[in-house]
């Protein structure tokens, strides 16, 4: 993989679709060090970029590739568990020599050349490490940037557990280098809209408990869309909301996309698969964190996502 990396003069950077502060993280990291080994950068997104948290990277990366691919240039895909995930990339991917860096479970290895890490927490811890790797100095702009992507991948730290203690050690790295919690823990969960906060007030209001308690489920229907947008759609903290509720061990946020496309995401606080309950609705995701969309009304996939979760043995 090291090798991989200084061989080309070129190097192409994809992540994926309706991108996170993860991926797009990475490839600003990555591609500030492969600049600083004299390489040529060129980052690629095909968005959109909803995430508030996000919106400010939209203008470094670029919507389409060049009519003509330079011979010595190489792809490197990050934080995307299926070529697909690249969106209007993929064919582009697969005519390139490729890197992957990944941390997702789900979907069939590809690229020529991998680092898998299914057990870590974000892609920038990986892209931290390869930095690390190559004795390569990180610069203040470069930690704050590795930070917030491990930031937004872990929940501010709330995702991580007993036994990830080189997690914070590699956090420890980068706020010496000058990263700070508080600029990224502002930059993550402020500057939202009064929309955002109402629907997610609506949102709560309709949540209903399911399994004697132990799951919850709520939605969003089109005219929700309609009256707040899509933009005010505050995921992260929902769950957070909800999973905090006494008994509740899993949840459900179902949401109406268009008349015909619905998309589920799972949040679980125990030791349930939702991961395995995403992959078998045709989505993929983590353990503990999953989703996937499904061409189904509203109405119909709440239904399905009920019968799943009122049927679901209790883990501890
Ligand atoms: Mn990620």
């Amino acid at each position: 993989m090291l090798r991989f990396l200084r061989d080309y003069e070129t190097y192409f950077l994809f992540s994926h679709i309706e991108p996170d502060g993860d991926c797009l993280c990475s490839s600003a990291a990555l591609g500030r060090f492969l600049q600083a080994q004299g390489k040529q950068v060129f980052h690629f997104n095909e968005g959109p970029f909803i995430r508030v948290e996000v919106k400010s990277y939209q203008e470094d990366f670029l919507s389409s590739v060049p009519e003509t691919i330079p011979a010595d240039a190489a792809a490197v895909v990050l934080d995307c568990s299926t070529p697909e995930r690249v969106g209007i990339f993929a064919d582009t991917v697969s005519t390139m020599p490729s890197l992957v860096i990944d941390h997702h479970r789900t979907g069939d290895p590809f690229g020529d050349v991998t680092y898998i890490e299914s057990d870590a927490p974000s892609t920038t811890l990986l892209i931290q490490f390869i930095i690390e790797a190559f004795h390569a100095p990180i610069e203040r702009d470069v930690a704050e940037l590795l930070l917030f992507g491990l930031c937004t991948d872990t929940g501010f730290f709330r995702h991580l557990t007993d036994g990830q203690g080189a997690v914070f050690a590699a956090v420890g790295r980068l706020v010496n280098q000058g990263a700070s919690p508080k600029a990224a823990h502002a930059r993550m969960f402020g500057g939202r809209t009064m929309a955002s906060r109402r629907l997610l007030a609506r949102l709560i209001e309709r949540a209903r408990e399911l399994n004697a308690g132990r799951c919850m489920i709520t939605f969003e229907n089109l005219d929700d869309i309609a009256e707040f947008g899509k933009e005010s759609r505050d995921s992260d903290l929902l769950y957070q909301l909800l999973l905090g509720t006494q008994h509740c061990s899993v949840i459900a946020l179902v949401r109406a996309e268009s008349p015909s496309l619905t998309s589920i995401s799972f949040r679980a606080r125990d030791n349930t698969d939702v991961g395995s309950i995403a992959r078998s609705l045709g989505g993929g995701g983590h353990r503990a964190a999953a989703g996937c969309q499904v061409e189904q009304p509203l109405a119909a996939a709440l239904r399905t996502t009920e019968a799943i979760l009122s049927q679901l043995e209790t883990q501890s």
